[in-house]
């Protein structure tokens, strides 16, 4: 039986697949490049598709380097909280910040660029990490009538997982794809993740299910 049935309402949105978080990047995903092949094959099944890129600014404030004495995974004190400092990555122009070569979405509808602000972070689509700033997605998927949200992509607990709740905060339909997306795991960031998904009503299904 099909648990799921694709339709003109649905989106799959492939997030951060850029080799700064797949090995030999700077902000590694252990095993993060195995989701090019399952992003690029569910791509072919979704008539909407859209891809979300990483892009700080030399500098950024979630980068460990721009604070001195603390290394990458400590946690520091934001104007809008905590937030865990990160290796440089993703650095705008850089080839670490671009999607991983073998990633092929030709179809893919808009590149959403995330976290350009030198001061805030943002791991979801939606909102950046003061959780007040949008992105501006919402309203696109909104006028472009897409009701529920499939998910894939790195990491599974912070970028993937932060999206798909504001999605659902939003009042989407979100569903992630859990064999489509890698995890970093900082700090039970997993388990935390699963816990909020499940709060929140998002579905975690695989690529089976999708039949
Ligand atoms: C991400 C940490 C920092 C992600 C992005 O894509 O999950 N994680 N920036
Ligand atoms: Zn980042």
């Amino acid at each position: 039986m099909t648990a799921f049935k694709l339709g003109d309402g649905d989106v799959l949105l492939i997030v951060d697949v850029q080799n700064d978080f797949c090995p030999g990047g700077s902000l590694a995903v252990p095993r993060g490049d195995e989701v090019v092949a399952i992003a690029n094959r569910l791509a072919q099944r979704f008539g909407n598709v859209v891809l979300t890129q990483d892009w700080h600014p030399r500098g950024h404030r979630s980068f460990a380097s721009s604070h001195p004495g603390m290394k990458p995974y400590d946690l520091a004190t934001l104007a809008y909280g905590e937030q865990i400092l990160w290796p440089d990555h993703c650095i705008q122009g850089t080839s670490g910040a671009e999607f991983h070569e073998e990633l092929h979405v030709p179809g893919a509808t808009l590149v959403l660029r995330k976290g350009f602000r030198r001061e805030i972070d943002s791991y979801s689509a939606f909102f950046e990490n003061d959780r007040t700033t949008p992105t501006g997605l919402a309203g696109y998927l909104r006028e472009r009538g897409l009701g529920r949200i499939f998910l894939a992509g790195l990491a599974f607990d912070f970028c993937v997982g932060f999206s798909a709740v504001d999605a659902a905060r939003h009042g989407f339909a979100a569903v992630v794809i859990e064999d489509a997306c890698r995890g970093i795991d900082v700090a039970g960031s997993l388990a935390a993740t699963r816990r909020s998904l499940a709060e929140h009503g998002v579905a975690c299904i695989t690529e089976a299910d999708l039949g």
